[in-house]
């Protein structure tokens, strides 16, 4: 059996990830559409061996459509009531109805179950929650999470195109010995902009709440609701650095219980999407140069934080394009095929 899928925001970096891992996994694609806004309508792509014209995207674009795969940015708002009255399913990207309590919030290694209640839209998490809960739920089926601490170090490509450019465009004028100019980051809406190359910033998104950023908070109440736990105390601080592909965080736990770090190895082995890299005499541990345009999640420097009575610490890299962001989204379509909820 094959679907009809429309993508928005094909031509963007996760809506281009979307469009190789359908090849990649072979994606039983029926008719398929490529949508964006009308800066980018016309432009030709190229898709398991055939050329696609971009089409603009507007509501009458989801007739006969079965899944509808967004890529993020504020016309999901717009387009995915359209979407869903049309009759597809729209597996979103965006923020914008993560927090809605009528839509399902998953990662479909964590929880599953909580597709079947979707009333036509089913969100996907954002990136740096989505690697961290991989890492959280092996831990958590053997021993529940009492507090998190998690510290981000985020590529520039969670930022987009235009931040890629940045850096490249810092790093080659500081090499010439010419004016650095910054217009991105942290966030091109923002007032003041500052150099990420040779730097950190340790500011994602907006600051909303107590002087913690929007980023810090998704991690926070996206894992709770992703985990359906809201008992866990999670605190978080992300940072922009200049690396241009793959998120890794340091994450640091406290459990209800004992737990080894042997055992919570093992669990993390034995999960599925997640691979172990750990190993001091080797010099073993996840990087992002080398975790990038994989599919699993990453998980090194395990060791006990002996500050706590049952203390776990982690390092933790994944493609936050694709598992964060297009390959999650592509799994959710996988599994409501493969349980026929499609
Ligand atoms: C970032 N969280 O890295 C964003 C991408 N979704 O800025």
């Amino acid at each position: 059996m094959k679907y009809n899928v429309a993508i928005l925001g094909a031509t963007g970096a996760v809506g281009q990830e979307f469009i190789k891992l359908i090849e990649e996994r072979k994606f039983p694609v029926g008719k398929l559409k490529l949508l964006a806004s009308e800066r980018s309508a016309g432009k030709q792509m190229q898709v398991l061996g055939e050329t696609y014209t971009v089409e603009e995207a507007k509501a009458e674009s989801f007739k006969d459509v079965q899944i509808a795969l967004f890529a993020g940015g504020p016309a999901s708002k717009v387009f995915a009531p359209e979407a869903v009255k049309a009759g597809a399913v729209v597996i979103d990207n965006s923020s914008t109805f993560r927090m809605d309590p009528d839509v399902p919030l998953v990662v479909p290694e964590v929880n599953p179950e909580a597709i079947k209640n979707h009333r036509g839209i089913i969100a996907n998490p954002n990136c740096s929650t989505i690697i961290m809960a991989m890492a959280l739920k092996p831990i958590y089926d053997r021993v529940k999470i009492k507090r998190v601490v998690v510290s981000t170090y985020q590529a520039v490509s969670g930022a987009g195109k235009e931040a890629i450019d940045e850096l490249t465009d810092q790093v080659k004028a500081i090499m010439e010995d010419r004016p650095v100019e910054a217009r991105i980051l942290p966030s091109a809406s923002l007032p003041k902009h500052y150099q990420i190359a040779f730097n950190l910033i340790p500011q994602i998104d907006v600051f909303v709440e107590d002087g913690y950023t929007k980023e810090e908070m998704k991690m926070v109440h996206e894992t709770h609701k992703i985990f359906n736990d809201y008992s866990i105390a999670i605190t978080a601080t992300t940072v922009r650095v200049p690396v241009y592909r793959s998120h890794s965080e340091a994450i640091n736990l406290e459990l209800a219980g004992p737990l080894s770090v042997e055992e919570a190895r093992s669990a993390l082995a034995a999960f599925p999407g997640v691979i172990v890299q750990d190993d001091p005499a080797e010099m073993l541990y996840p990087m992002p140069l080398y975790t990038s345009n994989r599919d699993e999640v990453f998980v090194g420097r395990l060791r006990p934080d002996k500050s706590v009575t049952y203390g776990l610490n982690m390092w933790v890299v994944g493609d936050q394009i694709r598992k964060g962001a297009a390959l999650n989204a592509l799994q959710i379509a996988e599994y409501m095929i493969d349980h026929k909820l499609v």
